[in-house]
């Protein structure tokens, strides 16, 4: 039997890409410092002249899967991950947002071979969202922390 599982160590080689919209760039941004955090702390080099790390701003999570698609298939990258924060409004423009970047992200990942990390918050309220950005804990750190796992799963994979 073999047990296929991701490593967080040896990462000198992992290559990642980040996309990040700037529709609730107070929420978003945070999740990009914690993911970052997570990442250079496992060793990964995020300094701005990094050929390890890139970050590619967009202007809503509705754009996001189209960049990731362009990032997947550069075939620069291991894993991709996708930064975001989708806040109930009083119109049903968060359901049509949300399902566009979930099933985008999610057909990205199946279609390139590239995992495609789902880091977008979706919640009800502003201070939901930002709890979960800093204030209490900062899932941008998790998103990092699956992002290396998945990356060193799929180096590992058979195929
Ligand atoms: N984009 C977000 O990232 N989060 C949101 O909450 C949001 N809302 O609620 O409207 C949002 N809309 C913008 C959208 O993603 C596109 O950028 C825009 O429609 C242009 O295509």
């Amino acid at each position: 039997m073999t047990i296929f599982e991701g490593r967080f160590s040896e990462l000198a080689a992992v290559r990642i890409g980040v996309v990040v919209a700037r529709f609730n760039d107070m929420v978003t941004s945070r999740l990009l410092l914690g993911c970052l955090d997570c990442l250079s702390r496992h060793g990964i080099d995020t300094a701005d002249a990094s050929s390890q790390l890139d970050v590619a701003w967009v202007p809503g999570c509705f754009e996001i899967p189209l960049v990731a698609q362009r990032l997947a298939a550069s075939q620069r990258y291991d894993v991709v991950i996708a930064l975001g924060a989708v806040i109930r409004g009083d119109t049903p423009h968060f359901d049509v947002v949300v399902a566009e970047v979930s099933k985008g992200v999610a057909a990205v990942g199946r279609e390139s071979g590239v995992p495609v990390i789902f880091g977008v918050l979706t919640t009800d309220t502003l201070q939901q969202a930002l709890e979960r950005a800093g204030i209490k804990s900062n899932l941008g750190w998790s998103y990092g922390l699956e992002a290396l796992e998945m990356a060193s799963l799929m180096q590992g994979l058979p195929g």
